[in-house]
């Protein structure tokens, strides 16, 4: 109604002529439009800052608090950004963003000491965090690989399906993890993967697999690497909670230097939002192993292209902080110690969580709690329980089941425990 009276308004101002087709569709314009679901995981966001309850708790969305509950921002970040303030400028950086910032996270993912950075194999760019790498890869297996799939296991980060519905590649999903034993069904894995016609694109968490903290073991990743070669398969690597599995980046990266050992050519998505609390910084990079230099100039410079309408250029401020922090030795150990500590806390909260269960009597078992890493807890709760504890108990977390560690606090734990013990007792 508004809309039609303001048409009306403007026609009497153009004194009388009246652009009658246009304006009678403009108010239906966008009448199709339906409101579009809530996301999984940001939804939940949104949902727990609409509570006004005192009782409430967020272990929906993983982002990192300290033990108080509050966000954290680094010793380490906090010094770069003394650095940087006053100092240096906020011009553009080049499409394919920061050199030094996407050759400090190559020696991150690849190893300081890798003959494919020497050998300038790598194609990589500075991506929107995580989700900005995934998203920049799609777009270019679509583009490049136009008949090619993307195999994404069952289950993973939401946002994962999206990502690869709206670059319009083809999806598949193997087998990954096994509700019963809650832990890797890695049977099931290594036959979808023997499965895949060969040459097959598959989607791989490099460690902390989100939503169910289960990882291959060493051994297994070997196997699959072997298989992977037999199959001809290409393995893309999302890494977005290096750090967070074991609290060593270093040692977090083995899956995708198994792969490297192996001759794979290789795709990974870093990201710095959970490693370096960067979150809203989004900082981030993709690269992709080439066959040689020229390969590597050659699909830089496409993925540049794809970059270019969509944003231009990524932005700045995250790349200075991350490339100081591990351009400087000081930092980045005081950053290695930083991020243990987080990976830590963590850790320290599975086992509260787990011992306020059984000191409440609850008789189902939460080995898993403990067994799983990373920032989530997988916690075979379903979606009618997870309900309750939201709407009885003020509790926020995704419909999966999966409990966000990082929320959990000494303040929070045993009234977590305590409603997850009502929820899930059978009487
Ligand atoms: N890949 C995986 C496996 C993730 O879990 C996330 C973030 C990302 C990529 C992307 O993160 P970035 O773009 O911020 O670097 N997953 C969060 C947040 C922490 C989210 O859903 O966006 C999660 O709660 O699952």
């Amino acid at each position: 109604m508004a809309l039609y009276s303001r048409a009306a308004a403007a026609i009497r101002r153009r004194g009388g002529v009246s652009l009658a087709p246009h304006a009678r569709t403009m108010a239906s314009l966008f009448g199709h439009v339906e409101p579009a679901p809530k996301d999984p995981i940001l939804g939940v966001t949104e949902a727990f800052l609409a509570d006004p309850s005192p009782d409430k708790v967020n272990v929906g969305v993983g982002a990192y608090r300290d033990d108080n509950g509050q966000p954290v921002v680094l010793d380490c970040v906090r010094e770069a950004e003394r650095r940087i303030a006053g100092t240096l400028n906020m011009e553009y950086l080049p499409m394919g963003g920061s050199i030094k910032m996407i050759n400090e996270s190559l020696k991150l993912a690849y190893g300081e000491d890798s003959e494919l950075i020497k050998d300038k194999r790598i194609a990589a760019v500075q991506s929107l965090s995580g989700t900005g790498a995934c998203r920049l890869f799609a777009d270019f297996q679509r583009r490049f690989l136009p008949d090619s799939q993307i195999y994404i296991p069952t289950p993973t980060w939401s946002n994962h399906h999206n990502i690869w519905r709206d670059a319009q590649v083809p999806q598949r999903t193997f087998t990954y993890y096994h509700p019963e034993t809650r832990g890797l069904d890695f049977a099931g894995l290594m036959d979808d993967i023997k499965n895949a016609p060969n040459g097959s694109f598959f989607l791989l968490h490099a460690c902390a697999h989100n939503p169910t903290g289960v990882d291959p073991t060493e051994e297994q990743w070997r196997e699959i690497s072997y298989q992977f070669k037999v199959k001809n398969h290409f393995p893309f690597f999302d890494m977005a909670y290096q750090g967070f599995a074991s609290g060593d980046p270093e040692r977090d990266a083995k899956a995708i230097r198994i792969f490297l050992e192996d001759g794979h050519q290789i795709g990974c998505a870093q990201s710095y939002a959970k490693n370096m609390g960067l979150y809203g910084q989004r900082a981030g990079c993709l690269s992709i192993v080439c066959e040689d230099e020229m390969q590597a100039v050659a699909v830089k410079s496409q993925l540049q292209q794809i970059a270019r309408p969509m944003y231009s250029n990524p932005p700045v401020h995250g790349a200075l902080i991350v490339s100081i922090i591990l351009n400087d030795p000081e930092l980045k150990s005081l950053w290695l110690k930083e991020v243990k500590g987080m990976a830590d806390r963590i850790i320290g909260m599975r086992k509260a969580l787990k011992e306020n269960l059984e000191q409440l009597g609850s008789t189902l078992p939460w080995d898993h709690i403990t067994n799983q890493i990373g920032m989530f807890c997988y916690s075979g709760m379903t979606p009618e329980q997870v309900d309750r504890l939201t709407n009885e108990y003020h509790i926020y977390m995704t419909r999966n089941g999966r409990i966000s560690m990082a929320g959990v606090t000494t303040g929070n734990v045993a009234y977590l425990a305590n409603a997850i013990h009502e929820v899930t007792k059978t009487k």
